[in-house]
């Protein structure tokens, strides 16, 4: 239809400047490195580029820690190469998308710099300051997710600051409007400079409960949760309306927003993504990438129930299938890396990337591919701590083993879900660092570079590289990947996914076989008229069994 947003059938490609392509040898990626690599992004027939953090940051949290809006880091380059980039994207057709981080700074950004500066200074408000506890303690008995207490007393006036994520990252207090303007000032100047949209960092925290009362702590547990009062709080929708209104109205059909949410829910999603309420184009959601950890969170590593899986993202499809749109995702920056994750990244690795992708870019939404996930690059699994990098991983371990956990069962808990796995430098070629610097990388690169690599797979039959090209092509080609509705089938099988999509007549039968073992078909997904638009194997098909990792895409006759 030809009323429909242009990014219903676009594919996004995410690049970690940090770890794609160093130009200079100083062991860090760069803008001019990815200039040079734009070649890899046009092969894979992709639309749109988010790129995570590039400004001015002392890098606490690689970036996420912003100290000014409207420059670049030089470690990345400068404000011309991210022109010259943003010019040579367009001139291949393709947008960019930026990294908007704004429920909170870097500690070293000159409004927080005011801010602490003075009870009476007039940035004061601007971020969460309260002062101690009777005791002296933290007004609030909130954790970080980066490990400790959410809040860090101030020498200054010994008041604390809220800080969500590391102490070099206080939260923006969204209440005050002198922070909202300063927000979609920053905002418009990005716009007026050509960027086409923003990837929005945990922006369903920005409204918090101002009274920030305590939150429901566990028996022996060292913080209580707070989310119930930041989590989608309570004028989330009206600031986000807001922001549309100031930034996005009248621009907003070519641009394409996303807004990054740990624990949104299906019903703030639909408030979040219906074109009508004039928030945001489409949410990326977590409770896919959650099924594999234990009640006690993210290390409390568990097997994935692949039927668990089938009812999450089903249920994120029945949701927004009238109104809304899906985000697709199995990696980004902060997760492992899939192959590993929920395939084979041992003796069936390109079959289970290829399987992975094709399930997850045929449901109805728009895919993201992170860096690498199209060379099928797997989990690093370093097993050092002076391996680690990530300041999340690192604080998780410094907290666990003082407070008397395993060392070891700590480390193999960081190998499997520690946020490094989806940092290790972009795997160009077989050579020395896998191409991407030919100085000392900042982190080590996985040493499956010597087999997967870009080289070994762009224009090679077979790889996973040339998979995700078909399947982003398939998107582009075909309206009912995009467009199609969406019906999930065999719900209570425990290896194979099956679903349909369907656009008038033009009906897919999508299968995936997520194990090892040859699989025989259920009679109702058995479809020996079909054609076979898109497979991950070759050899003989036999339509009522489903090979190791198979899958398939038919079109019913
Ligand atoms: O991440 C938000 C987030 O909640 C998690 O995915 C986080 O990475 C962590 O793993 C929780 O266990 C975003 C960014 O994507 C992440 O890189 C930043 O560190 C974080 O916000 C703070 O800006
Ligand atoms: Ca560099």
């Amino acid at each position: 239809a030809p009323s429909e947003p242009w990014w219903k059938s676009a594919v996004v490609y995410q690049i970690y400047p940090r770890s794609f392509a160093d130009s200079n040898g100083d062991g860090i990626g760069d803008l001019p490195g990815i200039t040079a690599h734009l070649d890899h992004l046009t092969a894979l027939g992709i639309d749109v580029v988010w790129l995570s953090p590039v400004y001015p940051s002392p890098q606490d949290d690689n970036g996420y820690d912003i100290s000014d809006y409207e420059d670049v880091d030089p470690v990345f380059g400068s404000l011309a190469d991210l022109d010259h980039l943003l010019a040579e994207l367009h001139a291949r057709g393709m947008k960019l998308v930026m990294d908007l981080v704004v429920n909170h700074t870097s500690d070293e950004h000159p409004w927080f710099v005011e801010s602490r500066s003075s009870r009476d200074d007039p940035k004061r408000d601007w971020y969460w300051w309260r002062p101690p506890a009777a005791d002296g303690g933290p007004p609030n008995n909130w954790g970080s997710f980066f490990s400790g207490s959410a809040w860090e007393r101030d020498e200054a006036t010994g008041d604390y600051f809220l800080h969500l994520f590391s102490r070099k990252q206080p939260d923006l207090n969204w209440e005050n409007p002198e922070v909202r303007q300063a927000v979609y000032a920053m905002m418009r100047w990005w716009l007026d400079r050509g960027v086409d949209g923003f990837r929005m960092d945990v922006i369903n925290m920005i409204s918090k409960d101002p009274a920030l009362p305590d939150g429901p702590q566990a028996a022996g547990a060292p913080y209580g949760d707070g989310g119930q009062s930041f989590l989608n709080g309570p004028r989330i929708h009206e600031f986000i309306q807001e922001m549309h209104a100031e930034v996005f109205e009248g621009r907003d059909a070519e641009l394409i927003t996303v807004g990054e949410m740990p624990a949104v829910t299906v019903e703030h999603a639909v408030l979040f993504t219906d074109p009508e309420r004039r928030e945001l184009d489409m949410v990326f959601q977590f409770e896919h990438v959650g099924l594999d950890h234990g009640p006690d969170g993210k290390w409390d590593v568990r097997t994935l129930d692949l039927r668990d899986l089938k009812r999450s993202l089903g249920r994120w499809q029945e949701a927004l299938a009238e109104r809304g749109w899906n985000s697709l995702y199995w990696n980004n920056h902060d997760q492992p890396r899939i192959v590993s994750r929920f395939g084979d990244d041992g003796a069936h690795r390109t079959a289970s990337a290829t399987m992975l992708g094709t399930v997850l870019h045929l449901h109805r939404g728009t895919p993201y591919v992170y860096q690498g996930e199209e060379l099928g690059m797997a989990n690093v699994g370093f097993e050092r701590v002076d391996q680690l990098r990530d300041i999340e991983s690192l604080n998780h371990h410094a907290h666990a083993v003082a407070g008397g956990a395993d060392p070891v069962a700590v480390m193999s808990a960081i190998a499997a879900m520690g946020r490094d796995n989806a940092r290790t430098p972009m795997q160009w070629d077989a050579g020395p660092h896998g191409g991407f610097t030919t100085g000392t990388p900042w982190i080590d690169v996985n040493p499956d570079h010597e087999t997967v690599n870009a080289a070994a797979q762009v224009g090679v039959e077979g790889s996973v590289f040339e998979h995700y090209r078909r399947l982003v092509a398939l998107r582009h080609d075909e309206p009912v990947v995009a467009l199609g509705d969406f019906t999930m089938l065999l719900p209570d099988h425990p290896t194979v996914y099956a679903f349909t999509r369907r656009l008038g007549d033009d009906e897919l039968l999508v299968l995936g076989n997520f194990s090892g073992m040859q699989v025989e078909l259920p009679e109702e997904v058995v479809e020996p008229d079909a054609a076979l638009l898109l497979g991950n194997l070759t050899g003989d098909v036999d339509p009522a069994v489903l090979r190791p990792w198979e899958a398939r895409v038919l079109r019913r006759a």
